[in-house]
């Protein structure tokens, strides 16, 4: 993300508003000051640095009844995985971590890892309200007022947006990875040499976990041997995450990995450089849970 957020006055031909939702946690005392605890190893290995306040924070104040609007949420907290209900609006999911859905798909809970995104279009039916769906219950994280009451706008089908220019990916590829998550608390042993670590390495190895040639597709296995949710970011590219049968699912560039599962990814590795492949939960960056590939 480059530059100002909050762009009331580019709305989409389509929606009444556009409108950025940031939702992070702090770390907060009594009295509304910081923990000054960042380094904190129980935290790097475990979950992380979890807050203990959340919010929302929308760069709209008020929308009208009736209004179609397009919500961007970005998950900007540290480590925390936020499962949100989006209560209010009645529409569609329309992106994943900034690319357009071929085909528009049903909003119901919306699960974001650290560094995910998801846009919705959607109509105004209601006060809308971001709740965190905590193991605790419901946790309030903000609204949009409602002001007033849009006559003009007509009911109509939520479409795609415009779609991006892919690569198809080569699923005969003979390029395959397997990337496996080692290490925290509760987790096996491994050769690398902080809390976490890659194919028994932590932190930022001299040469790269692999080399793509620019255009190549690779498959990786994303194996998570640890006790911890990990959400793996890779720079410089988006990537087809595979179901069961190796079909071709969402494109995205953060994808979550739950304790005890594995996801394959498919990638078109078309954007030479060297790129940082790591686990957004930047505790577990930071105690090694990073690696860099190079596409040339
Ligand atoms: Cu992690």
């Amino acid at each position: 993300m480059y530059g100002a957020l909050i762009v009331e006055d580019q709305v989409s031909p389509d929606v009444d508003h556009d409108i950025t939702a940031i939702i992070d946690d702090w770390r907060l005392q009594q009295d509304g000051q910081f923990v000054d605890d960042f380094s904190n190893q129980h935290d790097m290995g475990h979950e992380g640095r979890l807050g203990n306040f959340a919010r929302a924070i929308f760069t709209h104040k008020t929308v009208q009844q009736g209004d179609r609007i397009r919500l961007r949420l970005i998950n900007a907290a540290t480590a925390r995985v936020f499962p949100l209900r989006l209560d209010g609006l009645k529409g569609k999911v329309v992106a994943l971590d900034g690319m357009a859905l071929d085909a528009p798909s049903k909003l119901s809970q919306v699960t974001l890892a650290p560094a995910q995104r998801v846009d919705v279009i959607a109509d105004v039916v209601d006060v809308p309200q971001i709740v965190f769906s905590s193991r605790q219950g419901d946790y309030f994280l903000g609204e949009i007022a409602v002001d007033g009451y849009n006559s003009t706008r007509q009911p109509s089908k939520i479409g795609a947006l415009p779609q991006p220019n892919l690569s198809k990916p080569d699923l005969n590829t003979p390029h395959r990875l397997t990337l496996d998550m080692q290490g925290g608390a509760m987790g096996g042993r491994h050769y690398g040499t902080d809390i976490w670590a890659f194919n028994d390495v932590s932190g930022l190895p001299p040469k790269p976990f692999a080399v793509f040639r620019s255009g190549e597709t690779a498959k990786i296995s994303l194996v998570n041997s640890t006790a911890f949710p990990h959400g793996i970011h890779l720079h410089g590219q988006h990537f087809f995450e595979l179901d069961d049968d190796g079909l071709l699912g969402v494109f995205r560039d953060t994808t979550l990995v739950d304790a005890g599962q594995s996801r394959d990814i498919a990638c078109v590795f078309d954007n030479p450089g060297r790129w940082l492949l790591h686990c957004h939960m930047l505790g577990h960056q930071a105690a090694g849970m990073r690696t860099w590939i190079e596409v040339v």
